[in-house]
Parts: structure tokens; C-alpha cells; sequence
């Protein structure tokens, strides 16, 4: 088989594909029953299977003697009389052992350039850049923002915040300025950190000029220091007194640095994302269980072996380029390729020449990225897989939204010559690590379901008084007891934490997790079927529609209202359509379209590109309840291009239906 189109749609999932001997033998936990044992002790034994877990897996500078703490609940605490340092769990914890010499990090830049760096050799440049860090007036409890490409020095600033207790907030270099002052202010940072450029797909971006625009636009007053690493010889613009470079910083430091230990609630970090309404949260981690997490998932999700080359292609901007690039390789000891670039750049079959390249034994994308390289294969043959020697690749992963059974099919076939386990991860932001998920020498895979929690997660499927639902029916999901590396509270918003999160009708101690999901009849296996609130997931990416409604509407010269839905996309999994009444006449045709460019250049403005909206359509006004509630459901069916059979009779506006269904 050699394209998508070969591969048979499926309605009703039915196949199974047991784990192979190659996945089972020497498998940390191989089998179903050693799965089960595991969950069985998580159950008869809560607190002394987690307890035994963080001491087995985390080197703490002072021993915890609490394991769990549910006193003030939701607002849960691990090990929290522990002390650790994440960097030296990370860095310091494998000198003088075998994996000190070791390659941490092979780095290829957009161009192909490679190079590495050991573990010992990471070590000393973290230290160095920690010790610049204190020079600035960097210390313990203060935030810094990381607004880096995907490049060693990006990995460097967030082990050197971690290695001096500092919290940093790492903001995705496709953000706009407006996004980052909101973030550096919620934040309250001291400095950022940040690169001249950033190199993609061949192009030179800025990054240094939007931190300045960033701060232009005002109120970020606790920020002290810009720190620029140049990535490329390209000039900018300094600002004399408070930018210096990594060069000038780094001048005559140490290359040693005592990790300053912290307490196992200490904040490692915050990273926002986007939530039900127009502000994103800034999520906050703590540093004692998010590690046991990185750590933890790495060996049992991965089954991560000391020879293994491993490859998660998410950027360090998100909570899957944190907890698996920045944290969980790291913990483990692995070698890990970092890849600055785009996967269609100079060709669609950079991912599978870099496997071939680098040896890569675990590879860890998105569907969204496997959707576009399959349409990429399907119509030019020359970067389809099959031309690389893929042979090195033992286990797949998959993250950040629903995978197709069409998708997981190829994956499954011409990435992994149908010798690899697909993990399909379910987790979020939120969980700071995977929850539901197959183990690769364990459980029997069912393409599009991420299958069953890990050990230790109670997740269930319920209604909206936190009533379990029986399998084969759709309900919520949720997790009915903490975990580690879960959540502690939204930065500086406790309320809106437990609002969010902590559902009063449900007893207000259990976990929502904002998606809806199945388990089936047979197995109890789950299945996601996306969010159940006003987030959209496109291309992996969570995004607000509130976001891009405030976004919209904050062009006040020109609109007046907007509504913001998504509808199903091939590859981007969501797009995003925005519904729009200007405060003038509704355009038409060649105008119509200007405008939409215009709006959709406006929101790239004020969120990033990400946010665009694919389909932007103009009305006289927007379907309303007479209650003045927008009728997003109806909005929906639109966007989809579907006859609209839903009731409308409590619409204020029926006309309206027709003109935006035509409107384009
Ligand atoms: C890790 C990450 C979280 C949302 C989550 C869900 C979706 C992630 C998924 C998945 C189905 C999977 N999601 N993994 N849906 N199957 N394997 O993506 O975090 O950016 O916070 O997004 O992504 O909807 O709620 P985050």
C-alpha cells in the first residue's frame, strides 16, 4: 500500500494489531497483565505506589515525607516537604555514569547543519547561562520569558531557569507582539529571553523586533532585561541598557553552577493556553511531580532504551516540545534529535530523510503533520517514505488532536513498515504528561483510540453531574483522582482554576478535561472526540474561539460583531471560520475578499498566523436567540456547508441562515 487513497475507510474500527515480540521483549512493562498488576497496585495502594514512584524515579535533595496532601482540594500537593532541582534531575544526575559522555541533544538547523552536544557539555552550558542569569538579577521565584526558536539555546534557558529556581514561561515563536505583552505582564517577568531571528523554512523571521513591539505597547513593568541569542549575523535593534547578548552575558561565567534546590510545589513553570473565554491561562506546574512525570512517561509511554534515538518534533512553545524535548529525554538520559525547521521544507520528506540521517528509533508527531506529509506523498512520489531506510524506527507516536484511522493506517504501514507500535497520546497542557495512552510492549492497538489510562489515572466517562456512563455511550471525560504532574492553579486566577477545571455539580474535586471521549463496548478502550467547550484544535493547536472573537472585534474601526467556529479540516483537523458584520454595508465580491484578508492579516497581528481564520464570511448580522445568544450550533452547520435541520424556532432572525450559508 502505497497512498492513502489505497487504504479502505473505516466506519466501525474493528481491527486490532497485538504488540509484536520486537515491542514485548525486555519491554518494561510487557503484557496486559503487568499493565494491570500496575494499575491494580495504583487502586489497593494510591499514595505508596506514587510514593514509591517519585522515590524511584526523582533524585531529591531532601527526601519527602508527605506523598499526598488533599487538605485544600482542588488545589492538590505532591511530596510537597521534598526538595529537588529539575535541571540536576535532568543534567547533573548522569555525571559519572556512562551517559555523562553520551550525546544529549544532535541539533539540525533549518538548513541541515548539525550539531551536538553531550550531556557533560550540556551541563556546562546550562551552568554558564544560569550564572548569567543571577548576574542579571535573575533569582529564585522570579518568571522569565523564553520567546526562542527551536535550538540547544532554547533547551539551555529553560534548564538554566529551572537550575536556579526561576519560573519561566516559554511563548511560542509564532505569537504576535500583543500576545507576548500579555503574557511578560500576567506573568510579571523580569526578562526575556529571546533570539535576533529565527530560521524557517528557509526564511529569516524576527523575534528580537516583535519582543520590542511587545514592550512598546506598554505595561510590562517588571521586565528589567531582553536577552538576545544571535542566531544568525543578521543586525537588530538594540536598546541600550536593557538588551545584551548571549555573548556579552555569557562573557568570563562559570561553567559551574550549583542547582539551587526547590520545593516539590516550587513553579517550574507557566505556559499559557488558550481557554473557554478571550484570556489564555497560564497553566503552572510544579516542579516535583511535572518531573516524576517527564521521567515516568518517558519509560513506560516510550519504553525509552539506552540506545534509542528519540524524536518529538513539537516545539519547545508548547507543552509537548516542554515535557518531551526540554524535561523527559533529558531525565532519561536519551539521545534526542532537535530540529529547528518545517517538515516541508526543502522537500516533504525532511521528517523521513532525518529519521534515515540520525538513526531515529522513536518518532513523536502530530496527525496534522502526518496528514499533510501523506497529501504531500500522494501527489509527489519522490518524498513518499518508502525512499528512506526507515529501519531504525522501533516505536510511533502521535499527539495533539485525534488520529484518523486513514492517517494511523499509513503511519502504521509506510512509516512504520507495520513493525511499530503507534502510541496514541492523549494528554493536555493541563496533565503535564500523558494520561491515556497505549504502552508499546503491552497493550493491543485500535487505530484512532489512544486506548487506556496509565496506571495510577482514574479516568472515566461521565455526565454533567459527574455520573459514570456505561461504555459505548459519550459523555465527558474526566479524572476522578490527582496525579502528579497535574495542574496546580491558573497563575495569579485560583477562581478561575476551579471554575474551569472543578465542576461544583461534580463535587467540585474531580477533573474535567474539557473533551468528550467513548470507551467501546468490547474493550473499554477510549476514544476522544474533541473539545466540549469553545476551544479548537487546529493543527494541534488549542485555540479560543473567544480569542478570535475579541481579536476581531478589537479592529474597531471596521467590525462591529464576529462569532468564531470551527469546521472539520482534511488536514488541519479544525479550521477556523469567523463569522463577521462590519460597521459599514455587508461586501460582496472582490471587496469582500479584500476585507477578508485584511481581518485575517489583523489576527496574525494580534494572536499569530495560527489563528487566521481559513473562511471568513460577512452578514447583515449574526443568527441570535431573542435573548441576544448567538446560535453558534447553527453557525456550525453552516461553516460545514450542511442544510441546516436543527430547530430555529427561537431565532430572532431566520433570514439570516441563507445569506451566510451563501456568503463566501
Ligand atoms: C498535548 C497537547 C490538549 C487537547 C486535548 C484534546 C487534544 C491531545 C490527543 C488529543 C485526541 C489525542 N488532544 N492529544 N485528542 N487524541 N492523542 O496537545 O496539549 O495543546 O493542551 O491540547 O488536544 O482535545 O484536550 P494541548
Amino acid at each position: 500500500m502505497s497512498s492513502s487513497s489505497t487504504i479502505e475507510s473505516v466506519l466501525v474500527e474493528n481491527r486490532v494489531f497485538p504488540p509484536d515480540a520486537r515491542a514485548t521483549e525486555g519491554a518494561r512493562i510487557a503484557g496486559m497483565a503487568a499493565y494491570e498488576a500496575l494499575c491494580q497496585r495504583a487502586a489497593s495502594d494510591f499514595e505508596g505506589f506514587w510514593a514509591d514512584q517519585a522515590r524511584a524515579n526523582v533524585v531529591w535533595s531532601k527526601p519527602f515525607t508527605r506523598t499526598l496532601d488533599e487538605s485544600r482540594a482542588p488545589f492538590y500537593k505532591w511530596f510537597d516537604d521534598g526538595e529537588l532541582n529539575a535541571s540536576a534531575n535532568c543534567l547533573d544526575k548522569h555525571i559519572g555514569t556512562p551517559v555523562e559522555n553520551k550525546t544529549a541533544i544532535v541539533f539540525e538547523a533549518d538548513d541541515g547543519t548539525v550539531t551536538s552536544v553531550t550531556y557533560k557539555e550540556l551541563l556546562a552550558r546550562v551552568s554558564q547561562f544560569a550564572n548569567a542569569l543571577k548576574t542579571q538579577g535573575i533569582a529564585k521565584g522570579d518568571r522569565v520569558i523564553i520567546y526562542m526558536p527551536m535550538t540547544i539555546e532554547g533547551v539551555v534557558a529553560m534548564q538554566a531557569c529551572a537550575r536556579i529556581g526561576a519560573t519561566h514561561s516559554v511563548v511560542f515563536g509564532g505569537f504576535s507582539a500583543k500576545a507576548l505583552q500579555e503574557r511578560i505582564i500576567d506573568a510579571g517577568a523580569k526578562a526575556v529571553v529571546t533570539a535576533n531571528f529565527q530560521m524557517r523554512g528557509g526564511k529569516e523571521l524576527p523575534l528580537k523586533a516583535i519582543v520590542d513591539d511587545a514592550i512598546a505597547l506598554g505595561g510590562c513593568d517588571t521586565l528589567q532585561t531582553v536577552l538576545v541569542y544571535e542566531r544568525t549575523a543578521s543586525a537588530w535593534n538594540r536598546v541600550e541598557g536593557r538588551d545584551k547578548t548571549f555573548t556579552e552575558v555569557l562573557q568570563g561565567q562559570s561553567s559551574e553552577c550549583a542547582p539551587q534546590p526547590v520545593g516539590a510545589e516550587h513553579p517550574l513553570f507557566i505556559l499559557y493556553t488558550s481557554g473557554s473565554t478571550g484570556k489564555p491561562k497560564g497553566v503552572q506546574h510544579a516542579t516535583g511531580g511535572y518531573l516524576l512525570w517527564a521521567k515516568l512517561t518517558m519509560d513506560w509511554t516510550f519504553d525509552i532504551r539506552p540506545e534509542d534515538v528519540f524524536w518529538c518534533t513539537a516545539d519547545i512553545g508548547w507543552i509537548t516540545g516542554h515535557t518531551y524535548v526540554a524535561y523527559g529525554p533529558l531525565a532519561a538520559g536519551a539521545t534526542q534529535v532537535v530540529f529547528e525547521g518545517i517538515p516541508t521544507f526543502p522537500h516533504a520528506g525532511r521528517f523521513w530523510q532525518m529519521i534515515e540521517k540520525h538513526k531515529v528509533s522513536i518518532f513523536y508527531t502530530a496527525p496534522t503533520a502526518i496528514r499533510s506529509l501523506i497529501k504531500a506523498a500522494d501527489s509527489d512520489e519522490k518524498v513518499h517514505p518508502k525512499n528512506w531506510d526507515l529501519g531504525s524506527l522501533r516505536i510511533l507516536g502521535s499527539v495533539g488532536e485525534p488520529i484518523n484511522p486513514e492517517a494511523w493506517m499509513w503511519y502504521h504501514v509506510n512509516v512504520g513498515r507495520e513493525k511499530c507500535p503507534i502510541v496514541d497520546t492523549f494528554w493536555q497542557t493541563e496533565t503535564g504528561g500523558h494520561v491515556i495512552t497505549p504502552l508499546p510492549g503491552a497493550t493491543p492497538l485500535v487505530p484512532g483510540s489512544c486506548t487506556l489510562p496509565l496506571p495510577g489515572i482514574m479516568a472515566a466517562i461521565v455526565d454533567e453531574t459527574g455520573k459514570d456512563i456505561p461504555n459505548g455511550s459519550g459523555g465527558m471525560l474526566v479524572i476522578k483522582r490527582p496525579w502528579p504532574s497535574m495542574i496546580r492553579t491558573i497563575w495569579n486566577d485560583p477562581e478561575r482554576f476551579k471554575k474551569s477545571y472543578f465542576p461544583e455539580e461534580m463535587g467540585g474535586t474531580i477533573y474535567l478535561a474539557g473533551d468528550g471521549a467513548v470507551r467501546s463496548a468490547d474493550r473499554g478502550y477510549f476514544r476522544i472526540t474533541g473539545r466540549i467547550d469553545d476551544v479548537l484544535n487546529v493543527s494541534g493547536h488549542r485555540l479560543g474561539t473567544m480569542e478570535i472573537e475579541s481579536a476581531l472585534v478589537a479592529k474597531t474601526d471596521l467590525v462591529a460583531e464576529a462569532a468564531v467556529v470551527g469546521r472539520p479540516d482534511d488536514v488541519t483537523g479544525e479550521a477556523v471560520c469567523a463569522f463577521v458584520v462590519l460597521k459599514r454595508s455587508r461586501p460582496t465580491g472582490e471587496e469582500a475578499k479584500a476585507i477578508a484578508a485584511e481581518l485575517r492579516n489583523w489576527v496574525a497581528k494580534e494572536i499569530g498566523p495560527i489563528a487566521k481564520p481559513k473562511d471568513i464570511r460577512f452578514g447583515d448580522n449574526l443568527p441570535k436567540t431573542r435573548s441576544g445568544k448567538i446560535m453558534r450550533r447553527l453557525l456550525r452547520s453552516i461553516a460545514k456547508g450542511e442544510a441546516i435541520t436543527q430547530d430555529t424556532s427561537t431565532l430572532e432572525n431566520p433570514a439570516i441562515l441563507e445569506q451566510l450559508a451563501q456568503s463566501n
